[in-house]
């Protein structure tokens, strides 16, 4: 059967929805899922915390025996695997809906359109591909996980309208005003992980939480590019360690000769016996690096800076999305320059938003698949 007019109208409800547990589910998508009777809506669930139960078993034990006959709305495709919980599929069948909506189909293997063929082989009506674009956008980092085993990456830039980030020797510049400050902590308790450069760990000494009151627990995964161990001791990354975790990115020591060996040896014990995890890896090979933190689970990254790091992810064609925020004021004398302004977004990236918060902008650009 056809759409419906009003299948947009709640599949951007699941979607929205879904939204409320990114970053908290580990290697489990986030979905939404809507039961919608007559117009109205009578169940809804979101993947729980640490991403079991699923959304649909929620909804519908929201929805109970009115379930029957109804339309389901899924940002995912159901599942269709026995794996740590029943499939979804049957749940959909058992309670006896009429219809189900999907925005994305599942790549996950075990799934992967049987989940749809479960649900028509049983008679329900199955319509797919409802705001796609929008579903896509909602699970991209599991699909990035799922598809190439790396993480999806959000680079964000805060650039004053003389196009610079920052200015030497000052440490953190006030860019953007509290609104958009806002808007990076929400971005920040989506992500799986958040990277700095140790170049910017040492300048700004951040501390890359999440401090929406309340929202603390969501703090990403702290991650610093530190091929030779310098992060300070008393940094508030490494102070505050032991509450929100921090991994510090060395080099392999074969690139040290014997002298600077036991140096860096020395500063790899105090940093782990801080709390720091030494993540030896081949730091000039970035794409090893994502696969590693894909292996571990690790499915949204967000860079933040500086101009080095972020320029080593775009010249690895390592972005997935730019969030170009923009205040109002110049910088001026002893700026450091962007290494990206709206002028020259490389022309892979199509320009898919803007918003507005108070005086500053902030463009959104993604990388086409
Ligand atoms: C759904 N609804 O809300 C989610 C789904 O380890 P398991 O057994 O929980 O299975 C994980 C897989 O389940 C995951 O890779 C994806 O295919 C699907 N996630 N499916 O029907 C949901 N989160
Ligand atoms: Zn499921």
């Amino acid at each position: 059967m056809a759409q419906r007019p009003e299948d947009e109208r709640f599949m951007a409800e699941a979607i929205r929805l879904s939204r409320a547990h990114l970053g908290l589910t580990s290697t489990n998508p986030s979905v939404g899922c809507l039961i919608v009777k007559d117009g109205v809506v009578i169940g809804r669930g979101v993947t729980a915390v640490g991403g079991r139960p699923h959304a649909e078993p929620q909804a519908l034990a929201e929805a109970g025996e009115a379930a029957r006959g109804a339309t389901a709305y899924v940002s995912l495709e159901p599942c269709s695997h026995y794996g740590k919980t029943p499939p979804c599929a049957e749940a959909l069948i058992a309670y006896g809906v009429a219809r189900v909506v999907v925005s994305v189909t599942d790549p996950d293997q075990r799934v992967s359109g049987r989940g749809i063929n479960m649900l028509r082989d049983a008679g329900i009506e199955v319509d797919t591909g409802i705001l796609e674009t929008e579903g896509r956008r909602s699970l991209a980092g599991y699909l990035m996980r799922q598809t190439r085993n790396r993480p999806y990456v959000t680079l964000k830039l805060a650039i004053s309208a003389d196009g610079m980030i920052g200015k030497t020797g000052e440490g953190q510049v006030r860019i953007t005003g509290d609104a958009a400050r806002a808007d990076v902590q929400m971005l920040r308790a989506e992500s799986d992980a958040i990277l700095v450069g140790i170049g910017t760990a040492i300048a700004d000494d951040p501390e890359l939480t999440c401090r929406i009151p309340g929202l603390e627990d969501r703090s990403p995964l702290r991650i610093v590019i530190d091929e030779q161990l310098q992060l300070p001791l008393g940094s508030k990354l490494v102070q505050t360690a032991r509450k929100y975790p921090v991994i510090a990115v060395a080099a392999h020591p074969p690139s040290f000769d014997d002298n600077t060996d036991a140096a860096f040896l020395g500063r790899r014990a105090a940093l782990d016996a801080a709390g720091v995890e030494v993540l030896q890896s081949n730091a000039s090979e970035l794409g090893e690096l994502l696969e590693a933190l894909g292996t571990r689970g690790v499915s949204s990254l967000l860079v933040e800076g500086g101009a080095k790091t972020a320029q080593r992810f775009l010249d690895a064609d390592l972005v997935d999305r730019i969030l170009l925020f923009q205040g109002p004021a110049d910088i001026g004398k002893g700026g450091i320059e962007s290494p990206i302004t709206k002028s020259n977004i490389p022309a892979s990236f199509m320009h898919i938003g803007r918003s507005r918060f108070g005086d500053d902008l902030c463009d959104e650009y993604e990388r086409g698949f």
